[in-house]
């Protein structure tokens, strides 16, 4: 043999073997990514500058921020609107929540948001063969909007798609203040019935208003109606006084059941919404938290949640199911301090930017409103980093689809599992915002801001809406905190901007009743 050809022989022996080894790698890949966990965990209300991985210094979330910097920080993530039932809606099902028109904040007395018949995430896993659950929040509206509370409650989250359902109906601050699942209020006392309305109080029943001397918190604006556990909240409530929840106990009541429910469910492929509840107001966190931030309850109740979130991820790790679950951390909408209760938020803030360096917040059309965390972790599979990349939670059907090797998605949900998995730096190009049933569109660096009308702030809550008779562009590569409008300047973009907006969004001035100059 000579020299040249044992050379020839050794490389391509080499190539074969590395080949052959990167063929296994990617089969390995491929193999421990069929039917892999997957778990969203989606706080309320937590804004892009409270987190310490976003920038907080003055807020611990260690918890997060080990997720954050074991997995990958998107700092372009999107809720799909700047409230709650909007984003879960979109999260849910893929769908943009302007498509709907009554996709806006719910009553507790709401019908199902989320058509029976839709695709949902939960949905597309299970005929998979995943096992879905959801604790927590859910917001979306029940039954057909005459829901007798005392029997069965359906439809609900059963129905589109979640096998296992513990939820509170709408918001910590809105009646029915009890715990259903799977379609039953839990610890309910027949004897005792549940009654509520959102028109009129029942006879003999405090509220807010009138017996502010019954209060532990006092509300603001809004939030002065019945009260439960000294707490006066949106709607009237009578009776199920067995069932009420225990404010204060409510992360740990929802932390418990998202760990049995993994512990449960460890031996077959799962989906599990850990829909947490805070920093939403009320804001009650345990007593064991209660001064941790030495910000009041809204800053205890960041780290509450925050501690919740490193128990659980305890309990996965303990199972030994972190390196097959991949984990998605975001928020459905951006901050507000003062949300209606005198809770000490405003008084105690100190130098803490809920939305960092973002303009707006909650409600708000400008960045804050929509921009909030969102981490991806996935140990072995997701390489620790950043990602510039947009991303929508919109986003997470059809990528989640793509997952599972599921051809399930809408035309709004795009897959970007690549993105999600920190493999592909490309993200959208556009993106819908909303906020309070107006939109925005971002388009590469761009974001266009159509007129609206109404009041520039809402000042109970003392946030910037977005609203102007102008139309607003801002470049925020250059101008994150949207300070400087060049609408005027480059009317060229703006004329782009617009054709795009309208080509996606349709002759929304019908929808909004717009005075477009
Ligand atoms: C608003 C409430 C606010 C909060 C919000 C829903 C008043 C004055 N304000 O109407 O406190 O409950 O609805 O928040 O009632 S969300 O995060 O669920 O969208
Ligand atoms: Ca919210």
């Amino acid at each position: 043999m000579n020299l040249k050809f044992s050379l020839y022989i050794l490389i391509s022996g080499v190539i074969f073997f590395s080949c052959h080894n990167e063929e296994k790698a990617v089969d390995a890949k491929a193999t421990s990514r069929t039917l892999p966990n997957i778990i969203i965990i989606y706080a309320d209300d937590l804004g892009y500058g409270d987190v310490g991985a976003y920038g907080a210094t003055q807020l611990k979330t260690p918890n997060m921020d080990r997720l954050a910097r074991e997995g990958l920080r998107f700092t372009k993530g999107y809720a799909a609107s700047a409230t709650c039932t909007p984003s879960r809606f979109a999260l849910l099902t893929g769908v943009y929540p302007w498509r709907n028109k009554d996709a806006k904040i719910l009553p507790g007395t709401a019908p199902l948001l989320i058509d029976t018949g839709q695709i949902t995430v939960p949905k597309m896993l299970k005929s998979k063969g995943y096992h879905t659950g959801i604790v927590g929040k859910w917001h979306l509206g029940l039954g057909d909007g005459h829901v007798d509370w005392n029997k069965h409650i359906a439809p609900g989250p059963n129905e589109v798609g979640f096998d296992y359902a513990y939820i509170m109906a709408a918001t910590q601050d809105r009646v029915p203040t009890v715990y259903i699942e799977d379609g039953f209020v839990a610890g309910l006392d027949p004897s005792d019935p549940i009654e509520v309305s959102y028109e009129q109080n029942f006879a003999g029943q405090p509220t807010g208003k009138a017996n502010p001397e019954l209060l532990k918190m006092m509300w603001d604006h809004g939030h002065d109606q019945t009260i439960v556990n000294g707490i006066s909240r949106i709607g009237y409530m009578k009776g199920g006084e067995s069932a009420k929840w225990i404010d204060e106990n409510m992360a740990d009541t929802f932390l418990v059941r998202a760990q049995q429910y993994v512990k449960a469910h460890r031996s077959e492929p799962f989906f599990l919404y850990y829909a947490l509840q805070q920093p939403h107001v009320p804001r009650t966190p345990h007593a064991r938290f209660a001064g941790s931030s030495g910000m009041g309850p809204r800053g205890d109740a960041i780290v509450e949640a925050d501690w919740c979130i490193g128990a659980f991820m305890k309990t996965l790790e303990s199972l030994g199911l972190l390196e097959n679950t991949l984990v998605i951390l975001s928020s459905d909408n951006g901050p507000v301090v003062n949300d209606g209760y005198k809770d000490d938020a405003v008084e105690k803030l100190g130098s803490h930017t809920p939305a960092g360096v973002l303009r707006g917040g909650k409600y708000s059309l400008f960045e804050a409103g929509t921009r909030v965390p969102f981490i991806t972790y996935w140990s072995g599979q997701i390489k620790p980093g950043v990602s510039d990349a947009v991303i929508s939670q919109v986003d997470l059907l059809a990528s989640l689809a793509a997952l599972v090797q599921s051809k399930e998605g809408t035309s709004d949900s795009r897959d970007f599992l690549s993105v999600l998995l920190g493999e592909s730096q490309s993200g959208r190009d556009e993106l819908v915002l909303e906020a309070t049933s107006r939109t925005a569109l971002r388009k590469g660096d761009w974001v266009l801001i159509p007129p609206y009308p109404g009041p520039a702030k809402n000042t109970s809550v003392n946030i910037e809406l977005g609203n102007s008779i102008e139309y607003q562009l801002y470049n925020l590569h250059d101008d994150l905190s949207q300070q400087n409008n060049l609408a005027n300047s480059n009317p060229e973009k703006l004329k782009e901007m617009m054709d795009t907006f309208q080509k996606i969004r349709g002759d929304y001035r019908d929808t909004e009743a717009l005075e477009l100059k």
